[in-house]
């Protein structure tokens, strides 16, 4: 986004929640119902030789309407939370549904989504204890599975851009932390970023940015986001003053009412979307 718009709306986002309500477009009702006779993406599963974590990994890759090895694609890496794996975002966000209904609209950047587990450790399910230490640890050990097995693999087997201006990273919760934490960590490689209602695995806002005029040229768009009712609010909270402070370029929206669930991140989605790999 051009940072004279990605300011001024994120200067009229901060100004107040009531009236973020009012400037960020409605979300129709219809948003996540499948609809008949338009175009369908797919979703693939795909299993990739993780040296990270010395096994086989699996991840799901939305690749949309008209998928043509012919074309180039963008790539947005989306992240789930605690509670979840590689398929809570397909259960439970119907992503395929949102970004199908938005292409149809011609809202959409060409991009391929891919959702994979963010827990790096051999046994990557969500089952026993999810806030065990070394679960949680994994969450942290993602980063160089993601960074060195799963997106060479997607570059070496679809056809996607490999710049930093073609990747965007977002999650929710344990997943917008981690998206927040590789995303800024590594703007070499990722020029959009987004967190959805973040978890307390978000890195303090000074370790997350330590060079704000770096970060602030380098963002193509920085998108922070929570639901008001979320207990987890503060964290977005505070990344949002941080980068007011230090006059970073962002969109803080926070949903009005909004809990910590689905409903907030298909909308966060919907909206995070549309934004992407646009001048
Ligand atoms: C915590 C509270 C919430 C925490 C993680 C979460 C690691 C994650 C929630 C989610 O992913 O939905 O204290 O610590």
């Amino acid at each position: 986004m051009e940072k004279k718009i990605a300011f001024l709306l994120y200067v009229s986002l901060g100004l107040s929640q009531a009236q973020s309500q009012e400037i960020l477009p409605t979300i129709p009702d219809y948003f996540d119902i499948v609809t008949a006779d338009i175009m369908k993406g797919k979703v693939d599963t795909i299993h990739y030789p993780s040296k990270t974590v010395g096994n086989d990994r699996t991840a799901l890759v939305y690749t949309p309407p008209g998928f043509t090895k012919d074309a180039k694609y963008s790539v947005l890496y989306l992240l789930h939370g605690i509670g979840g794996d590689e398929f809570e975002w397909l259960t439970n966000g119907q992503p395929h549904v949102i970004l199908d209904n938005l292409y149809a609209g011609e809202k959409l950047a060409p991009m391929l989504v891919v959702l994979p587990n963010g827990r790096a450790m051999k046994n990557d399910r969500a089952e026993g204890n999810i806030f065990d230490r070394e679960k949680v640890a994994a969450f942290a050990a993602f980063e160089k599975d993601l960074l060195t097995d799963l997106i060479p693999y997607i570059e070496a087997n679809y056809p996607v851009y490999m710049d930093r201006e073609h990747r965007a990273i977002a999650g929710l919760s344990m997943g917008g932390g981690q998206s927040l934490n590789i995303g800024l960590g590594n703007l070499d490689k990722f020029a959009w970023v987004g967190g959805f209602s973040s978890a307390p695995n978000t890195k303090p806002p000074v370790e997350l940015i330590p060079d704000p005029k770096a970060a602030g040229k380098a963002l193509s768009l920085l998108w922070v986001s929570c639901g008001g009712q979320d207990n987890l609010i503060r964290i977005s909270q505070q990344l949002h003053e941080y980068l007011d402070t230090n006059g970073i370029p962002h969109v803080y929206h926070v949903e009005a009412g909004g809990k910590h669930d689905f409903a907030v991140w298909k909308k966060d989605l919907f909206r995070f979307s549309q934004l992407l790999f646009k001048p």
